[in-house]
Order: C-alpha cells, then structure tokens, then sequence
C-alpha cells in the first residue's frame, strides 16, 4: 500500500476505494495482535519473494500438505479429546463415540493423574475424575481400552507430567489385550517445555524432564515403529493467550530442541523424526490460522534439513488440530457451535491430520453426550457434505493466504532465531522469555476484550438480557474417589509385593544414575502392578520436584486503557481507599488443587495490578490450609480463588473454612473462572462473597471487589 511506485491499476482502485469509503484506504488496515498488517486487497505483487509457490503436496516443504492426496486420498481423524470420571465411565463414552462415526480415541486425564498421584493422595481430593478420567494403575488402563481394539483404533494421550507411568502402563494394558507394542498406534503428547511455558502439568525439573523425553523417543524409535513420540504442541499457548506468530515460533523451536536432545542419545535422525508430530490452536482469525499450518510446515522442514535427514518423512510437519477453548463463551453459548464450525473449516483449508472439535458447552463444564454429539457431527458434515475434502489444498494461490503464509514465516523466523541466539528453547523457558511474551500477549488481549476494541458476540456486544440455563456434566468427584481408592487398594492387595519393590528400585536407580531407559523400567513396574503414584515417586526421589515462581507481568493492561475516564475512575477510587486503609488494598489470587491452568489468574494479577492493587500470586498447586497460611501472612483483605478446573465446590468451603481457623473471617473470598451458573449459590452459601464466570470484564471485577471491601457485599 505504501509502495513509492504504485502500479497504475493499484491507483486506479484507490481512488476508487477511497471515494467509496470517503477516507483513506489505508485507515481500512488491520494490525492484528501478530504485528501483520492485513490490508483490505491483496494482489500478485503481494507474493514478491515468496519461494514456496510452486511447490507440491507430498513434497518439501510440504507448504501444500504432507500428503500428495490429502484428504482425497483420506480424510483427516476426527479425533475428539474426551475423558471423565472412571475409567469404566470413560471406556463407555469412548465405545459409544466410535459408534457414531468418531475415528480415532483421544484420553483426557485427570489433573491428579497429569501430577504423578494417585486418586488417594490427600492433596488431589477435588482433582479426582474431575477435568478427566482417573488413571492409577494398569488395571485402570485395561477397563479405559476394553473393547476398543488396540491394534486397530490409534490412540492420542493427552500426557506431560506423568508420561512414563501413563505410557508404561498404555503398553501393559496393550500386551494384556493380546496387542504387542510395535503394533500400537497413537501419539503420546509427551512436550515438557510449553508445561513450564503455559500448561503447568509438570512434575519434575526441566533437564531430567527433558532426559524423559529422549527415553521416551528412544524406547519408541525401537520397540514401537506406529507410535508417534511426541505431540510438540503450540495449542496451549494461544490457549494462554499467545499470538500466532509465538505460537508458531516456540513450538517449532520446542521441536528443534526435541530433536537435539534425541541425538545426543546416539540416535540417527532419519530413526525418530518421522514419528514426531504437533498440535496447534485453531482460533477464529480464519485465513490466518489456516496459513499458520502451511507456514509451520514450510518452517519444519527449513529446521529439520539442518540435521540432513535423508528420509522425506522426516522432514514433513504431522499435525493434530484442535478449535480454540478460549475463542468459546459462556453467554449466549450455541454461539458457539458456530466459531466452531468456522475454526474446523479453517483447520481443514490448512490442512490438518486429526481434529478436534470443541463442544458448545467448554466455557462452563465438560462436554455432555448432547455438545459431544454437536462437536463431533461438526466435523462429519464438513468430510462428507461440503466437498471441502474433494481438492488438495484449496487456498493454494490466493493472494492473501500466500503472502499471509509466508508473512507468518518470516516472522516466526524471526523469533525463532532469537530464541536460538539464547542458546535454545531450554534455555529460553528458563530465562523466561516466552512465558512473559505470552502473558504480556494475553493481557493485551483482554484490555481489548474489555475495551469492546475487539468485538465478541454475546459478550461485549448484542448481548443478551437473560441467559437460559443449559444442562450440564457434573462429576460426583466423592464417589469417584472412592471407587479408585477400593481399586488401587485391590491391586495392591494382590500384587506381588516383592516384585514391585524391587522393579520400583530398578527404576530409581536407572532414574538416578542416567543409565539405561526409563520408560523400560517403567514397563516393567507397571507389568509388576507398581501404581502410577508409587513410579511417580520412584522418579521423584531421583529427580525431585519442580516449583515455580509466580511472576506477573505489569503495565500493559493499564497503558491499554490510558486515558479512558472508566478507567482513570476506578483508579482514583482505588487510590482514596488506600488512602483510608492507609496502605495499598491487598489481594492475593490463589490457584488450588492441581489445576494449572493460570491464564486467566495472571491476567487478573497484572490488571489488578496495574490500577492499584498490591497483588500477591501465590504459587500453583497449593492446598487450601497453604494458601490461608500465605493469606494471613501477607495481610490480604482479599482472596481471589481462580478455578478452571472444576475443583472450586471442593476446594473454595476448605478456603473459606481453613481462613477461619486462622481466625482470618475476616478476609474476603471471591472466586473466578470455569464456574456454572447452577454452582453459584452453592459458593455464595458456602462463605464465597462473589462469582465472577467466564467473560467478566476486569474493570468490573475490580469495582465489584472494591465494593466488597468498602462494605458493601454484592454479588454480579
Ligand atoms: C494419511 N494416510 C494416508 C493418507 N493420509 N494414506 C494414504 N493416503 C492419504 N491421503 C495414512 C498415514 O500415513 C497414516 O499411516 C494413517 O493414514 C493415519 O494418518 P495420519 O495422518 O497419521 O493420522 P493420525 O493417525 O490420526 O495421526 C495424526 C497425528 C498424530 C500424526 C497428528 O500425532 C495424532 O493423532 N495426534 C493427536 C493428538 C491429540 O489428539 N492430542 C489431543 C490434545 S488435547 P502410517 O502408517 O503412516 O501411520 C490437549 C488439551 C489439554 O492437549 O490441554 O488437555
Ligand atoms: N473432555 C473433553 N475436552 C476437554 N478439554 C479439556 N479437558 C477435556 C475433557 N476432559 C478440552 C477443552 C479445553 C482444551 C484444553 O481441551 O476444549 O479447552
């Protein structure tokens, strides 16, 4: 738009432009959070130095598709993620959905799994069987798969923390259902880095982490040939708020450092780097998410020629998708089947392997059998009615989407190579670089949520005066408990002692003295009936524990709104109040229980921050007694519980009881987050002063908060 030698044509539609709009065309220019300018024409000139146009589906740099055929040759798995309760609970859910024309299994744990316990450590009590299903031993695994037949269906575990006890024991079920392991198909998520970056599953630090993750491609590499390593996953990234350019550079940047760690165990490329594969967010940017996939696969295969592969495979980019969690709201929610619907087409046009398409009722609980039935139909109608699988790569040679494509690349490039100046992705997640480009990324989104700059419908705008309820999937966490309790103390019961101890002994040593395979080990452990919790903790005394700092990012939710009266007010108010309190209003915002997720509590924390609060984070996983030590401790008049995970009818009372005990009644509880409608009064019974549900503006948290503080108990 701006070229100094405008091509005569090009001025000719200016001015034309021009006096239709009656401004300048380029007041018409997008900034997208990415920094990409998109202007409302694109043409020929725009694909100036892209290399990549000519290239082939089936061929480097596979820009058009890994596959020469794509989905005429065959569709892509329609790959739900799903997982809840028991196993039995979970098995029946799964046996039902490949009924009904889902392809490939997909197993969503529970957090207590994710972390290494077992269903009866104390602090997983309101983590049990609630974001997904509980796994303690082989004999849990074996109920999960029955029926489902292992040799023939491909299985994707959703696995980080606790991957060598979930995968030892994914083998062992296999073996016992008569399927030897190198005819296991599937994936193993297994991407330790965006855990310290953004998904909070860890367990242990990041270099023995990171010798897990070499073990477990080496085991793989041999003993099974069908079994995709690692899912190297940018998903959760733009989950916590990453722009897509982040997104692409640190997950291929992950990848490369995946790649590294591999070869320093004597393996030769070409033996493990066919069986790599990701897994990205698709969001509601249409055009740009599907050329995020091209631009990605462009890029992998530009990172993998430097290890000279001599295999094609091993240069292709694989790729699991799933629609954007966070794209999705809690009001008006069958808005929601809609950014689905356009998040799977763009999945498709960029030419993903599996998808996942999320159902309608994500902001507020776990699918039930009805949004599952919706979210999975979503994909069915797009393969067989609307002829998108029929021509490969559709957008190929669209102005816009290649000069998108090679735009993305350029500056994902661009990141990627000062993640490699820092001497690489481990050394960048420990400096923290990505994780505070990201935050800062989230934030500034949600001033521009909460500016109404960036439009949401039902949200911030044509929204509805009354909300109906809709049904929803609710976990009796207790009774789930129970059960895996009596059946881990079953399997311990008839096991043979000796022989667990001493294979858990096995898999220490090998842990602690760097030699041998892990995942080996661990095979043999769970063969023994050795529980996920007892090989957790085998590797914990090796490895010990991983903790985290809580840092919060500031000015940049305040900065947004510079200048804005509604923000300069509450502002002002905040500053009289302290001035009455004589100090800053304190709050500390509290994560409990397992659940990770900290998008949405960093967020607050840098906002709150930014107008005046004295913010204290305290750190993940903590139970309720911890965080009402830390709340007396640091003299806060509030507690901001943010739960996304399904815990807080749990987890909020023992907040609120364990405040008392310290005789703190008098300090205010307040929860945000993942809460149903129907769980309101629940909380506000039980001691909660305020809900604030999916979609709350900052702005009006913090006056909501303020409010309490000065007396006045409200609920919104
Ligand atoms: C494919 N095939 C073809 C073909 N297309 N053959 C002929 N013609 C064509 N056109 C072959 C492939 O080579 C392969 O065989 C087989 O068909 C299956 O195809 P695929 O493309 O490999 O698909 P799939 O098996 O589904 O594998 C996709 C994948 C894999 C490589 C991306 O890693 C995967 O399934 N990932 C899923 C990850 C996932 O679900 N994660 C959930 C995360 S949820 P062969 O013999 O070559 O194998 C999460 C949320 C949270 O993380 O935070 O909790
Ligand atoms: N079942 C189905 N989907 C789930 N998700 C998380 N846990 C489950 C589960 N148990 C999905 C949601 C979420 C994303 C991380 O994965 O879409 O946003």
């Amino acid at each position: 738009m701006n070229d100094p030698k405008p091509d005569p044509n090009i001025q000719k539609w200016r001015t034309l432009a021009e006096k239709e709009v009656k401004r300048d065309p380029d007041t018409l220019v997008w900034n997208t959070p990415e920094g990409i300018p998109v202007k409302p024409l694109y043409t020929a000139d725009d694909l100036e130095g892209a290399t990549h146009l000519d290239s082939l589906p089936g061929f480097a740099p596979f820009v058009r598709g890994p596959r020469a055929t794509m989905y005429a040759g065959r569709p892509w798995t329609i790959r739900q993620y799903a997982g809840f309760s028991t196993a039995e609970e979970s098995n029946a859910f799964y046996r039902k959905a490949l009924a009904a024309g889902q392809q490939g299994v997909s197993v969503a744990f529970d957090l207590a799994t994710h972390r290494g316990y077992d269903s009866d450590h104390p602090r997983v009590v309101g983590d049990v069987g609630k974001a997904g299903v509980a796994i303690d031993s082989v004999e849990d695994m074996k109920i999960l798969f029955e029926g489902i037949p292992l040799d023939q269906i491909s299985v994707s575990m959703t696995m980080n923390g606790a991957v060598i006890p979930v995968l030892a024991n994914f083998i062992v079920a296999g073996e016992e259902q008569g399927v030897p392991r190198a005819r296991l198909s599937g994936t193993i998520q297994n991407d330790i880095l965006k855990e310290f970056m953004v998904r909070n599953t860890y367990i242990y630090p990041p270099e023995p982490s990171m010798r897990i993750i070499a073990d477990i491609i080496e085991y793989t590499s041999k003993e099974m040939p069908k079994f995709n390593s690692i899912s190297i996953s940018g998903y959760h990234m733009q989950e916590a708020g990453a722009t897509l350019v982040q997104e692409l550079a640190f997950t291929l940047a992950d990848g490369r450092e995946y790649v590294r760690a591999a070869l320093k165990k004597g393996l030769d490329v070409d033996e493990f780097a066919g069986r790599l594969s990701f897994f990205f967010a698709i969001g509601m940017n249409f055009f740009m998410e599907a050329a995020k996939l091209r631009a990605a696969r462009l890029l992998w295969t530009r990172i993998m020629q430097e290890f000279e592969p001599k295999k094609p495979s091993s240069l292709m980019l694989r790729t699991h998708c799933q629609t954007s969690g966070v794209s999705l709201q809690e009001q008006d929610p069958y808005n929601n089947i809609v950014r689905t619907a356009f998040e799977a087409m763009s999945a498709a046009l960029g030419g993903t392997q599996s998808l996942h398409t999320n159902s309608f009722d994500e902001a507020i609980a776990l699918p039930t059998e009805f949004s599952a039935r919706i979210a999975r139909n979503t994909q069915l109608i797009l393969q067989h009615e609307t002829g998108v699988t029929r021509v490969v790569d559709p957008l190929a040679g669209s102005y816009y989407v290649e000069s998108l494509t090679k735009e993305l690349a350029d500056a994902a490039w661009k990141l990627i190579e000062e993640v490699e100046a820092m001497g690489g992705m481990t050394r960048a997640v420990n400096d923290g670089l990505p994780k505070r480009l990201i935050e800062e990324a989230a934030t500034r989104k949600q001033a521009a949520i909460d500016r109404g700059d960036e439009v949401i419908v039902g949200v911030n705008k044509y929204r509805l005066e009354t909300e109906d309820e809709i049904d929803i999937l609710d976990i009796d966490n207790k009774a789930v408990r129970e059960a895996q309790i009596a059946r881990i103390e079953r399997t311990r019961r008839q096991r043979d002692p000796k022989k667990a101890g001493e294979t858990l002994d096995r898999l220490r040593e090998v842990a602690r003295s760097g030699q041998g395979n892990i995942l080996e080990a661990a095979v043999e452990a769970a063969r023994a009936r050795a529980t996920l919790g007892e090989i957790s903790d085998a590797m914990r005394d090796a490895f010990g524990d991983h903790s985290a700092v809580p840092k919060v990012v500031s000015k940049v939710y305040g900065p947004a709104y510079e200048g804005e009266p509604e923000y300069e007010n509450l502002v002002d108010r905040l500053d009289q109040f302290a001035r009455v309190l004589g100090s800053a209003p304190r709050i500390m915002v509290a994560k409990l229980g397992q659940d990770g997720h900290d998008r949405g509590a960093k967020v607050i924390a840098s906002a709150f921050g930014d107008l005046g609060f004295e913010v204290i984070a305290g750190p993940l996983f903590q139970t309720p007694e911890e965080a009402a030590d830390l709340a007396v401790k640091s003299k806060v008049q509030v507690v901001g519980m943010s739960s996304l995970a399904a815990g807080h009818k749990t987890l909020a009372p023992q907040l609120v009881e364990a405040l008392k005990a310290r005789g703190a009644d008098e300090v205010i509880v307040v929860v945000g987050g993942v809460v149903p409608r129907q769980d309101y009064q629940f909380l506000l019974d039980h001691g909660v002063a305020a809900v604030f549900g999916p979609g709350t503006n900052v702005l009006d948290a913090a006056r909501a908060v303020l409010d309490l503080m000065e007396g006045k108990r409200r609920n919104i």
